[in-house]
């Protein structure tokens, strides 16, 4: 997007989109949430769809002049119906400003506070909206935690174990950091067999399971929700997806219950991220997210990185830092120096703080979109050992960096 009229008025802020657009230019992004949408999406993102508070869902408004507002909502809905092949038992919210509010909506619509929640520790991979301490949502409700096993594999019979001892209202599946797929018809049995209610938070792979590279929550559970930015490439935002039964109760909470006007100019370029998504093109994006994951992690094992379940079968790789001798934290600071771009992530059975975690998170939807394919996520994996191994060699690779950059423009 180019700067030409902000450049006019405020060149304070003019400076920092610039510096910003180099820095994303000049490094490789590996954080596993994050995406380039295109510029047909931040298009519409910039359109005049930004101005109009429309309170309601479509064609029950509180305020007038919401004709086009109506339309514009209820074709992003059918949009997301087509990708996630919904039949009319599900309803759609294409409201919520992002996973977070989304997740809390869903536990306060299903749920009386002091009810009880299962989901996976955040250490494990789980996330802050799945009832860890410092959110609402574990404050508001008990939690009861799951854990990964040893190898950092879901373990289906200890979760059953686990949910008929506890007898949770709710089972959360659905993580920021596990690189395996997720069983959820698994999880919907184990949700049934105790009367708890299903909840995938498809927030990281939402892309994938509508490219078919990752099994899809439906029909199996009772409500999905998901980011829109990560794999599914559109703007920052999020969906919740609920059988119709239970619209009533938790779109409520959405509006009013914890928002006010939806960002209509967010909805618009959602709209066009997922016309994106239907494409042979989008297809194949996706197919390569998964393969440019096991390439990086395939050419890291070979220099001796310890990987999180020994490898990954989405986008991202979760690697236990350790036997290199450095930190999380470390091994962040390191790369950035390099220009390669991750972020510090705990692992399971952590002993360290989160604030210098064992491990590193990485993923590669972002770079995908660039165009990198395998052989660059080998070069990727090389200078990655040559930083942690030494450190020193940081600013050679930079610049090495910046000229892989320079082949793979961002959209
Ligand atoms: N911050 C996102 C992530 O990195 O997984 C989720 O909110």
């Amino acid at each position: 997007m180019d700067v030409n009229i902000i450049k006019k008025i405020d060149p304070k802020i003019t400076n920092l989109i610039e510096k910003e657009r180099k820095r994303n230019e000049e490094t490789l992004n590996l954080i596993a949430s994050e995406n380039y949408p295109s510029k047909a999406v931040r298009e519409a993102l910039s359109s005049i769809f930004v101005v109009k508070y429309s309170e309601g869902r479509p064609y029950k408004r509180y305020y007038g002049g919401t004709e086009n507002i109506d339309k514009l909502e209820t074709l992003v809905e059918e949009r997301t119906r087509t990708l996630f092949r919904l039949n009319k038992d599900w309803a759609v919210n294409v409201q919520p400003y992002s996973g977070s509010p989304a997740n809390y909506a869903v536990l306060r619509g299903l749920l009386r506070p002091g009810d009880k929640i299962m989901s996976l520790a955040l250490p494990h991979g789980g996330h802050l909206s799945q009832g860890a301490k410092v959110s609402l949502s574990g404050k508001d409700f008990k939690v009861v935690n799951y854990l990964l096993n040893k190898k950092g594999f879901l373990e289906y019979d200890a979760i059953e174990e686990l949910a008929k001892k506890e007898k949770p209202k709710l089972i959360i599946a659905g993580y920021s950091a596990y690189p395996r797929k997720v069983n959820f018809k698994r999880f919907a049995q184990i949700s049934n067999k105790v009367g708890a209610y299903c909840m995938a938070d498809i927030a990281h792979i939402a892309g994938l399971i509508i490219g078919g590279v990752h099994p899809s929550p439906f029909p199996w559970v009772d409500v999905v929700t998901m980011t829109t930015h990560k794999t599914l490439r559109g703007p920052r935002g999020a969906i919740i997806i609920c059988k119709e039964k239970l619209k009533k109760k938790i779109f409520s909470k959405v509006f009013p219950g914890i928002q006010g006007g939806p960002h209509n100019h967010t909805i618009c370029a959602l709209g066009v991220a997922l016309k994106e998504d239907q494409s042979i093109k989008f297809k194949k994006y996706t197919a390569q997210v998964v393969k440019n994951a096991r390439a990086l992690a395939e050419a890291l094992i070979k220099y001796d990185f310890n990987l999180i379940s020994g490898g990954t079968d989405n986008h991202l790789v979760l690697i236990d830092i350790t036997n290199k001798g450095v930190s999380g934290k470390e091994a962040q600071e390191f790369l950035e120096k390099a220009g390669i771009i991750v972020n510090k992530n705990a692992i399971p059975y952590d002993e360290r703080s989160p604030f210098d975690p064992s491990g590193i998170r990485i993923g590669t939807p972002a770079l995908t979109t660039r165009g990198m394919k395998e052989k660059e996520m080998r070069k990727i994996a090389f200078w990655m050992n040559q930083v942690i191994s030494n450190p020193k060699s940081s600013l050679r690779i930079e610049r090495e960096v910046k000229k892989l950059c320079k082949k793979f423009p961002l959209p």
